[in-house]
């Protein structure tokens, strides 16, 4: 095995990718009505109205009604002559629920192959996700194979080939209807001969409600285990952002199914609204890795939680690109 100081951690979030977050996270919370809160007790008639936006923006019954109790506990505290803003109290309570989430995925040394599992309903991102981090991971130094496990779709093996010859990637697929256990277990299998470091494992669309097919995906997760008693040591959960208040109902579904260790949110750029990133982490305690802001492989980064909810926060008047 090649000599490594400690694990691999993805690196935190570039200010590059904060940047274009800001101008292309198009529905955030709408603040800027807020800013008359300056300074103020959070009254009923304020509490109806941040409610309205929090709801708007996809926080989601729970969350709402956390921050809200989280303001009023912070805002009746705090009323001093220098006391801070509401947006400012705001954003504390908003960093307490999302910053315990904000786990960078973690590869350690003593872990070969490293297996990650991605899983999600059809269309989410999982097969450009994993394109994107196969060529992060190996601009780490790490070496990177592909396991071809949508079986279903010919495009599929094709789609995740494109992203392995674009990267010099390997790609391990087998025919289209093979079983996707055995295809990934075969290509773990593979990945140990060879001394892969990471094996990224593609998986078909599914919904959380087709139980059939979620059993499927256990069938893949003891497969994997049969090499490796803690193999999947990922199972990511890819999430598309603009499903709003449904990809909470995902998330929960499928960490009952197989027990995600991590979350990865995409299309962060179209039409979704942010708040269900904060409904999610504050439903279940499972680390948000990534976040997706388009289709290029630069457009994943990982996920910050201040840069996040500055995003969130940001007035929609000071943003340029795309604003309307
Ligand atoms: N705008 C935007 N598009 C994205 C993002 N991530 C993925 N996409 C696009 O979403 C579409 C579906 O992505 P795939 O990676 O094929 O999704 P999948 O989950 O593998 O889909 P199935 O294999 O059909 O279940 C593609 O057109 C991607 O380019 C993102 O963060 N932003
Ligand atoms: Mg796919």
């Amino acid at each position: 095995m090649k000599e490594r100081t400690g694990p691999q951690e993805a690196q935190s979030s570039s200010a590059g990718f904060f940047s274009r977050l800001r101008h292309r996270l198009h529905r955030r919370l709408g603040v800027g009505q807020l800013d008359w809160l300056a300074g103020g007790q959070l009254d009923d008639e304020l509490a109806e109205q941040l409610e309205d936006q929090l709801l708007l923006a996809d926080v989601g019954v729970d969350a709402t009604r956390r921050i809200i109790d989280g303001l009023r506990r912070r805002s009746a505290k705090d009323t001093g002559p220098g006391s801070e803003s509401m947006r400012e109290l705001l954003r504390e309570v908003l960093l307490e629920i999302l910053q315990p989430r904000a786990h960078a995925l973690s590869i350690p040394t003593a872990v070969r192959p490293f297996l990650i599992l991605m899983v999600g309903v059809n269309g989410a991102g999982k097969t450009t996700t994993i394109g994107k981090l196969a060529k992060r991971i190996s601009d780490q130094g790490l070496s990177v194979m592909l396991a071809a496990g949508d079986t279903y779709r010919a495009a599929a093996i094709e789609q995740l080939q494109a992203w392995g010859e674009r990267n010099a990637i390997p790609v391990i697929s087998q025919e289209p209807g093979a079983d996707p256990a055995a295809v990934i277990f075969d290509a773990f299998e593979a990945a140990r001969a060879r001394g892969v470091d990471v094996v990224l494992a593609d998986t078909a669309g599914r919904l959380q409600t087709q139980a059939g097919l979620m059993r499927e995906l256990e069938k893949v997760v003891r497969g994997a285990g049969r090499l490796d008693e803690a193999a999947p040591h990922e199972k990511m959960l890819v999430l598309d952002a603009s499903l709003g208040q449904n990809a909470l109902n995902q998330a929960i579904e499928f960490h009952e199914a197989i027990g995600l260790t991590g979350i990865a949110m995409t299309k962060l750029d179209g039409g979704a609204r942010g708040g269900i990133l904060v409904a999610i982490a504050d439903r279940l305690d499972v680390p948000i890795r990534f976040l997706g802001i388009g289709e290029q492989a630069s457009d994943m980064d990982v996920f910050d939680a201040e840069q996040f909810v500055d995003a969130l926060l940001e007035p929609h008047a000071d943003v340029g690109e795309g604003s309307t």
